[in-house]
């Protein structure tokens, strides 16, 4: 496992350094989920299978930006699932972006989700990883180390809303709870950025980031193995919840790498309200 730590860490150098100086303009090219490529996607996703690809204990990875899994290692241990760099398309407006990691053993079902890490490429480069414990560190550019800062846990409840999706095809009894949460003086914190959205969530100690499902995308958009799952790790372990609506979401099993569930995450206080709104309409 710290070989693989240290494989995201020299994959986020070497990311970041390709966010300032290289071309951020579109590839020509989809992947999997249907979203145009930026050349970024496709020089960060070289970037990790290269450095994984000097790991022994890594079994196989599968990238967001690639339909199916690589076999690296028949002895290895880990399974590992990415999004090598998560809302570029905010690139091109220079907001804040990320890379996030699944590790997994035996399979890419929720239940068997081991770590979790992510990177922000923010006004700096922070990373958390989640084990027994969520710990933040950040990048010194300097000296290309990333020094611990602290161990973050989420409190029972927080002030901010992140709600994904289009409105005008929210099902309506999700729209009447997130202006519910406005009404109870919950502030507004959406970038579309899932990365940056729910770091700052996990930071500021709490709410709710939802994406839900809805009339055009009923199972939501965001990909269990490479978005959804490592979040909720990470929020479970800061003392957190993470729900589709009714279930944990390590409790699901994809039936396709690339699937999508509509998701929830936040502290307990917030998710309870999710769960009696959701079990109201099913
Ligand atoms: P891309 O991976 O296509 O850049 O999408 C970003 C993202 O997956 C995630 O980071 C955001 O939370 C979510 O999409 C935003 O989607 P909406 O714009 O539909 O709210």
């Amino acid at each position: 496992m710290t070989d693989i730590i240290n494989a995201i860490k020299k994959c986020a150098i070497r990311i970041n350094e390709a966010i300032k100086y290289e071309d951020t303009s579109k590839a020509e090219s989809e992947n999997k989920s249907g979203d145009i490529q930026v050349k970024l996607d496709v020089i960060s996703d070289d970037i990790i299978e290269e450095e994984f690809s000097k790991v022994a204990d890594i079994k196989e990875i599968v990238s967001e930006e690639k339909e199916d899994a690589l076999k690296l290692n028949e002895n290895g241990k880990y399974f590992v699932a990415y999004d090598p760099l998560d809302g570029s398309s905010l690139i091109d407006v220079n907001l804040s972006v990320g890379s996030i990691f699944g590790i997994y053993k035996n399979s890419y079902d929720g239940a068997n989700i081991v770590a979790a890490v992510y990177v922000v490429y923010g006004p700096r480069v922070e990373m958390v990883v989640a084990r027994d414990v969520v710990e933040l560190f950040k990048l010194d550019e300097k000296k290309g180390e990333f020094i611990f800062q602290k161990e973050l846990k989420l409190n029972e409840k927080g002030n901010l809303v992140g709600p994904g999706g289009t409105q005008k095809e929210w099902y309506s009894f999700h729209k009447e709870m997130i202006d519910n949460f406005f009404k109870d003086g919950y502030r507004l914190r959406y970038s579309g950025g899932m990365v940056p959205d729910l770091h700052q969530i996990l930071l500021k100690g709490g709410g709710l980031f939802a994406y839900p499902g809805a009339n055009d995308k009923p199972n939501g958009k965001l990909r269990m193995l490479f978005e959804v799952f490592p979040f909720a790790y990470v929020y479970k372990i800061a003392g957190g919840l993470a729900i589709d609506g009714s279930d944990d979401l390590l409790s699901l099993s994809p039936k396709h790498l690339h699937d999508t569930a509509p998701c929830f995450f936040g502290s307990d206080y917030e998710i309870q309200k999710v769960l009696e709104v959701y079990s109201k309409r099913k």
